[in-house]
């Protein structure tokens, strides 16, 4: 059987870095795409050439035109521009929808067919708009972000409690931004919750409070670290467990920012909820209970993800 097609649509920092997991993984072949003539061709190049040592033979490709991410299983999306210190997400709105409308309209002509995963900030505006463009049904194509943001917050607890990051688990839902929601009660130490944790003497409620903020602003310390982007490595990484997901149907039970139409009581929005990713893209949005508090900071989240979408609407009267 023919390998897999995956097109990464940016060939950045994130984009390079989904390239070379993807071809170490074996995952499939891969396109890069990208408007910056040579990047593409540079790193794919690049990346194919330590095919030997790694002992991969899937084929790498850099490309300036579209016509080259024809029938791709899977297109992760990178395309635009990250922050810089100072900047938060939302302040890249305006160039990235346009680079959004651009980027749906060629994965509309060439691959209607592919799973679509955006990684394109401010994320849940993104990929709601991304979705637009393309037409794609809306359980192809979803926004990586609560991965991130859960695997962050399961590194700092392992960290915190001194066991195995794979011992280690969290949900974050909500917006990708300031207003994200970790979820202390659905997090756990091999099952623990984490507020068993803090009664049985592992952390204190302060510590846990500082973890948890550390992971909301998890994005802003690496932007403030590097100076010059955005995080990378982790964001990919991260993608590419939702892309193997579903070229492999593993129903994963994973938070991303998916279609939300009628689950936590809402109507049609991208946020950030746990799904399962299969062979049919989003599968299952799971619609879990949340308490009081939680559900004052959801909210609070939503509401801020449906400001950006009608700031969205504002700039590009086609979105209305
Ligand atoms: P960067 O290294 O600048 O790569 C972006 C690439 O997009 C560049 O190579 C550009 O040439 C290319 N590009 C720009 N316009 C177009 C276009 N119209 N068509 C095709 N390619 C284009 O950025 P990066 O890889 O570090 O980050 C990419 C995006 O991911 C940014 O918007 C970041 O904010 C975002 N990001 C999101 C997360 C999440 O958790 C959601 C995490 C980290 C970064």
């Amino acid at each position: 059987m023919a390998r897999p097609k995956i097109a990464l649509i940016g060939a950045g920092q994130i984009g390079g870095t989904l390239a070379h997991l993807a071809a170490i993984k074996e995952l499939g072949d891969v396109v890069l795409f990208d408007i910056a003539e040579g990047t593409p061709q540079g790193k794919a190049l690049d990346i194919a050439e330590s095919g030997p040592s790694e002992g991969f033979d899937a084929v790498m490709k850099g490309t300036n035109d579209y016509a080259d991410i024809a029938g791709a299983d899977v297109c992760i999306v990178t395309a635009g521009v990250p922050r810089k210190p100072g900047m938060s997400r939302d302040d890249l709105l305006g160039i990235n929808l346009k680079v959004m409308k651009a980027v749906g309209e060629g994965i509309k002509a060439h691959a209607p067919n592919a799973f679509v995963i955006c990684i394109t900030n401010p994320l849940d505006a993104m990929v709601w708009a991304l979705r637009e463009f393309s037409g794609l049904p809306h359980n192809k194509v979803v926004g990586m972000a609560g991965v991130l943001d859960s695997a962050r917050f399961r590194h700092f607890l392992s960290v915190e409690f001194g066991v195995s990051m794979r011992d280690v688990t969290a949900f974050v839902l909500g917006g990708h931004g300031d207003t994200m929601v970790p979820l202390a009660r659905y997090s756990t130490v091999a099952g623990i919750p984490l507020p068993d944790l803090v009664q049985m003497g592992w952390t204190t409620q302060e510590k846990l409070d500082a973890i948890i903020q550390r992971t909301r602003d998890g994005g802003a310390e690496i932007v403030g670290l590097l100076k010059t982007g955005s995080a990378f490595y982790a964001p990919a990484t991260s993608a590419i467990e939702m892309a193997e997901a579903y070229l492999k149907d593993q129903k994963r039970l994973l938070p991303c920012a998916a279609w939300v139409d009628g689950a936590f009581g809402l109507k049609g929005l991208y946020v950030g909820v746990p799904t399962i990713i299969g062979a049919g893209g989003i599968e299952k949005v799971v619609d879990i209970k949340l308490d009081k508090d939680e559900q004052v900071m959801f909210d609070k989240s939503v509401d801020a993800v449906k400001g950006l979408v009608d700031a969205c609407k504002g700039i590009d009267p086609t979105l209305a």
